[in-house]
C-alpha cells in the first residue's frame, strides 16, 4: 500500500483525519483490485451469467420482506422466563446503517407483552384537572395536523451490563440495542390537552397503556405541552404492534419507559401518581443510600458498531471505524475517537442529518498497523455535556447502578484482528 497517509495522522493507534473521508478513492483503494477483477470476468462472459439473470424473477408481493440471505439479522430475545410477556429484544446495533431503525427491528420492552388491540374500539381519554374530559378514535385523530420527527426511543436499562464487574462479551447491539431509532408521525398532545383545557392547578400527565398491566407513568405537564407526540405512523406506515399500535405516546430524549404504548389515558393531575415503574423500578440507588427518581432525560451516548464485538479484522489495512452517538438534551455536537484507549483522540466525521434527540451516524478512518489497539468513542452535545469514562460515571454513580449507564465504550483489538469488549 503506497498512499501517502503518514501526512493524514490526527491521534495515535494510526486514527487519521477526518478529511481523509472525503477522498474515499485514496483510502479504500488498497482494498478495491480483487473484486474489481472477480466484477470483469462475469460482466462478460455470458455462459458464466448466474441462474437469477436465466429467467424472470418472482412476481409482485403485496408487503416486501428482507432478502432470505439476511434471515441472520434479527433482534435478540431476552424473555423473562417468571412473568409472561415480561422482557426485552434487542436491535442488531452492529448489523445495521444509516440511522432508522427498521420497524421490524426495533428493539422490544414489554412488561406484560403486546396487546392485540381492535383499532376501531380503541380510545384515547384525556381527564382529570380539564375543563371538559375527551375521548379520542383513531379516526378522530387521523383528522388533527400532525408533525413527523426522526427520534431515539432509549430503554432506561440499555448498556446496563456495563455495571458489571467483568466486561459482558456479547454483540453490541445485545448490550446497547435497547435504543432505535424511527421517524414518528402524530398529533401534538398539546393540541388534544388545550382542545380539553387544561387546569391551571394541573402540574402532571398520568399515562396510561392498554395492555393487560395497563402500565402508567407520571410526566410532568410542561414536556406535554412542549414537544410530546400521539404518534400513529412509525417510519411512514402505522405503527407496529410491538411499538405501541395503534397509538403511542412520543416524549423526545426523554426514557423509553415514559413513551407508553397503546395510550389509553392521558390523566391530568397536580402530582405524580407514584407507579411501580417510577419508585421501584426505573430508579438508581445512588452511593449515598438515597434513590434518585424521575431521571426523564436521557444523557449523551455513543457506540462504535463497526469494528465491534465479535467482528475480525482480517488483515492490516485501512478500515472505517462507523458507530452511533446520540443525546437526549439535544443534537450531537461532536464525537471523538480513541485507538490508544483515550490517551489520544481524533474527530470523526458526522453523518448528515444530525437532528436533535436522534441517532447520529459517525465514520472515522484508521489505519490498523496489526498491533493491539484499543477503539473509543466519546460525544459531546450541543449543550456541552460529555459521555463519561466508565471510571468517572463509577465515581459518581457507585456500584449499585442498574439505570442510565452512559460510559464511554471500549472495544479491544487484538494481534490476530479478533475484537472483545474491554474496561480500559
Ligand atoms: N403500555 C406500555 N408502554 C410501555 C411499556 C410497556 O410495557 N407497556 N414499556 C416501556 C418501556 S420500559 C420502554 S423502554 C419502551 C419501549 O418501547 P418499544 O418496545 O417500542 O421499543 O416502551 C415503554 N412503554
Ligand atoms: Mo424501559
Amino acid at each position: 500500500m503506497a498512499l501517502p497517509l503518514d501526512r493524514f495522522i490526527a491521534a495515535g493507534g494510526g486514527l487519521l483525519h477526518r478529511r481523509v473521508l472525503l477522498r474515499r478513492g485514496l483510502v479504500l483503494a488498497c482494498a478495491l483490485p480483487a473484486s474489481r477483477a472477480a466484477l470483469a470476468q462475469t460482466d462478460t462472459d455470458s455462459a458464466a451469467l448466474p441462474d437469477w439473470m436465466q429467467t424472470p424473477g418472482a412476481p409482485f408481493s403485496g408487503y416486501g420482506q428482507p432478502s432470505p440471505h439476511e434471515a441472520g439479522t434479527v433482534r435478540r430475545i431476552g424473555a423473562n422466563r417468571l412473568v409472561d410477556g415480561n422482557g426485552v429484544s434487542w436491535t442488531p446495533l452492529e448489523e445495521l446503517e444509516g440511522l432508522i431503525t427498521p420497524s421490524g427491528l426495533h428493539f422490544e420492552r414489554h412488561h406484560n407483552g403486546v396487546p392485540r388491540i381492535d383499532p376501531a374500539r380503541h380510545r384515547l381519554l384525556i381527564h382529570g384537572l380539564v375543563k371538559q374530559p375527551l375521548a379520542f378514535g383513531v379516526d378522530d385523530l387521523l383528522r388533527y395536523p400532525m408533525r413527523s420527527r426522526m427520534l431515539f426511543i432509549e430503554c432506561g436499562g440499555n448498556s446496563n451490563a456495563g455495571w458489571h464487574a467483568e466486561p459482558i462479551q456479547r454483540p453490541a447491539g445485545s448490550f446497547h440495542g435497547l435504543v432505535s431509532c424511527s421517524e414518528w408521525t402524530g398529533v401534538p398532545v398539546a393540541l388534544l390537552l388545550r382542545e380539553a383545557g387544561v387546569d391551571p392547578a394541573a402540574a402532571w400527565v398520568i399515562a396510561e397503556g392498554a395492555d393487560a398491566i395497563a402500565m402508567n407513568v407520571s410526566l410532568p405537564l410542561a414536556k406535554l405541552m412542549d414537544d410530546a407526540l400521539v404518534a400513529l405512523f412509525q417510519n411512514g406506515e402505522r405503527v407496529r404492534p410491538e411499538n405501541g399500535y395503534p397509538m403511542r405516546l412520543i416524549v423526545p430524549g426523554w426514557e423509553g419507559v415514559l413513551n407508553v404504548k397503546w395510550l389509553r389515558r392521558l390523566q391530568l393531575s397536580d402530582r405524580p401518581v407514584m407507579a411501580r415503574n417510577e419508585t421501584a423500578k426505573y430508579t438508581e440507588l445512588m452511593p449515598d443510600g438515597k434513590a434518585r427518581q424521575f431521571t426523564f432525560v436521557m444523557q449523551p451516548k455513543s457506540l462504535i458498531t463497526s469494528p465491534s464485538h465479535g467482528q475480525r479484522l482480517d488483515r492490516p489495512d485501512v478500515y472505517e471505524i462507523r458507530g452511533l452517538a446520540w443525546s437526549g438534551r439535544g443534537r450531537v455536537q461532536k464525537v471523538e475517537v480513541s485507538a490508544d484507549g483515550g490517551r489520544s483522540w481524533a474527530e470523526a466525521a458526522l453523518e448528515a442529518p444530525v437532528l436533535p434527540c436522534c441517532l447520529t451516524r459517525f465514520r472515522a478512518a484508521w489505519r490498523w498497523d496489526g498491533r493491539p489497539a484499543l477503539l473509543q468513542s466519546r460525544v459531546s452535545d450541543e449543550t456541552g455535556a460529555v459521555q463519561p469514562a466508565r471510571r468517572a460515571l463509577l465515581a459518581e454513580r457507585g456500584s449499585n447502578g442498574y439505570f442510565h449507564y452512559n460510559a464511554i465504550v471500549t472495544w479491544a483489538v487484538d494481534e490476530d484482528g479478533a475484537v472483545t469488549h474491554a474496561y480500559a
